[in-house]
């Protein structure tokens, strides 16, 4: 898969791209992952890629053209981009299932802005904006690097198999259940009895009932959407519908 950044910053993105992981995946020939400078596509002699907002008031505006030649270049690479998606804050909010479908893609573009942002008719070029969360960031790079570590670590033989592993417990729409390793005892705090067992099955069973736990607490928001069976369904009724703190291992 290729994923390329088109960003004012490219010295902010490329330590990510040599990271362990990242690294061994680009080296292997999974991962083909391009930083451009957006500076690029000023088109002037003076390097300039923003202007004042009209209307008046604080900041730059990036302008639509400087956008635009990036936007067009990443069409018409070899593979063409499946989408350019724009880091915004204005931007439908980034899923697990959005990761998915990006991690499917033979060729990802992430535009990132900075200043002001981009000037709005950029909008109407891109197949998509995104948001990592409801906040502010001084530019799009960390919520670009965001998207394509979710989107990386989806691709086969990025992770090796007990990491693989792993990472099917957000796809069980619930927060993961609460790990422990030796000690059994630190500072006064013991690791459940049950994790001891050698028992799999209550293991397993223990696991799921803490998964259940934590987001009844943590997410409630989450269950709606999370694949549970008739008798989870019921106990998160009741679990929700107890006070916050009966349950002192949630
Ligand atoms: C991305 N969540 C937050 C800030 C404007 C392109 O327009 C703008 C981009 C930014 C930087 O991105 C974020 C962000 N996801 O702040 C203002």
């Amino acid at each position: 898969m290729r994923i390329t950044f088109e960003t004012l910053f490219p010295d902010l993105v490329l330590p990510w791209t040599r990271e362990a992981l990242v690294g061994r995946a680009v080296a292997a020939g999974l991962l083909d992952l391009r930083v451009h400078d957006l500076r690029r596509f000023a088109g002037n002699r003076t390097n300039r890629v923003d202007d004042a907002p009209y209307g008046g008031g604080a900041g730059m505006v990036i302008r639509a053209d400087v956008a635009a030649r990036a936007i067009d270049e990443a069409r018409a690479a070899e593979p063409p981009a499946d989408e350019v998606v724009l880091l915004s804050p204005a931007g439908e909010p980034l899923t697990q299932r959005l990761v998915e479908r990006f991690a499917t893609y033979r060729h990802l573009t992430l535009l990132c802005g900075r200043y002001e942002g981009f000037d709005a008719r950029v909008e109407r070029l891109v197949d998509r904006e995104v948001s990592l969360a409801d906040v502010v960031l001084m530019g799009g790079e960390l919520a670009a690097l965001s998207v394509a570590e979710a989107t990386v670590r989806l691709l086969p033989g990025v992770l090796g198999d007990a990491e693989s592993h792993r990472q099917d417990s957000f796809s069980s729409g619930l927060l993961d259940y609460p790990e422990y390793t030796r000690p059994a005892l630190y500072r006064g705090l013991r690791v459940p009895d049950v994790l001891r067992s050698g028992d799999h099955a209550r293991v397993a069973a223990w696991r799921r009932e803490q998964a259940l736990r934590r987001t009844v607490r943590r997410r409630p928001d989450l269950l709606g959407a999370a694949p549970l069976d008739e008798a989870e369904r019921r106990e998160a009724a009741a679990l929700l519908a107890e006070p916050d703190g009966v349950d002192a291992d949630a």
